[in-house]
């Protein structure tokens, strides 16, 4: 299988650490955002990453990605098959891909991909405003639902917790905190440190340092 994008996406992390609670080799083909790159064009003609390659069969979007790993490799049961957790967990997915993801986005981009990745100026007012008018709100409502066991979902490490982790490396990335938010960081550190999630971010902490 050959999943094209990059490991600072929220949505290419969430699939590698995915594949790798089930034991599922992937192999990251990596290409930059809105790559011109013929196979991820192929893969995915909106030009968005990630997307996947399985032999003759493309497929993009994260969500839709996992879901298409959870069916071809049920075990460790990633995607809960009881009908509220299954719901639950849906819902996690969705609030990191879009509450999260649209909350961090203007830190992660004006501050890390448009002037370490992209070379250009970022938009550092956008950023600021973000952190101060956005983020608080969406790390209140996630603060206030983890759970004692620090899984969202079921007790158990499933995909609502990559999904909503995975996130919150980027706003690491671009240098927000969570002060104020202790629940949430102990919950991060406890996901983060699972082998899943440990590699990628060695890697992606190691980059970043030396881009400088
Ligand atoms: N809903 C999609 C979102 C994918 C997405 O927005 N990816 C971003 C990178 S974080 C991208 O490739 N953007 C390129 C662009 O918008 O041109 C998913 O879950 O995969």
């Amino acid at each position: 299988m050959i999943l094209y994008g990059s490991s600072f996406s929220p949505f290419v992390r969430k699939v590698l650490a995915f594949a790798a609670e089930k034991g599922v080799a992937i192999d990251l083909h990596r290409v930059a955002r809105g790559s011109d790159d013929p196979a991820f064009r192929e893969a995915n003609p909106l030009g968005k990453m990630p997307a996947l390659r399985d032999g003759d069969y493309l497929l993009a979007d994260s969500s839709a990605i996992v879901a298409y790993i959870e069916a071809l490799h049920p075990e460790p049961a990633l995607i809960p098959v009881e009908p509220r957790a299954r719901g639950t967990a849906m819902f996690w997915d969705e609030f990191g891909d879009a509450e999260m993801f649209d909350a961090i986005r203007p830190l992660f981009f004006n501050r890390v991909v448009s002037p370490r990745f992209e070379g250009k100026p970022g938009d550092l007012a956008a950023a600021d405003a973000s952190e101060a008018d956005v983020v608080p709100g969406v790390l209140a409502y996630l603060e206030a639902r983890i759970p004692e066991s620090l899984f969202l979902v079921e007790d158990r490490i499933t995909l609502a917790d990559l999904a909503v982790v995975s996130p919150l490396v980027n706003l690491e990335h671009a240098g927000g905190t969570l002060d104020g938010f202790p629940r949430i960081a102990a919950y991060k550190a406890a996901i983060l440190a699972r082998p899943s999630f440990a590699g990628l971010l060695e890697k992606e902490r190691a980059l970043l340092a030396r881009m400088g």
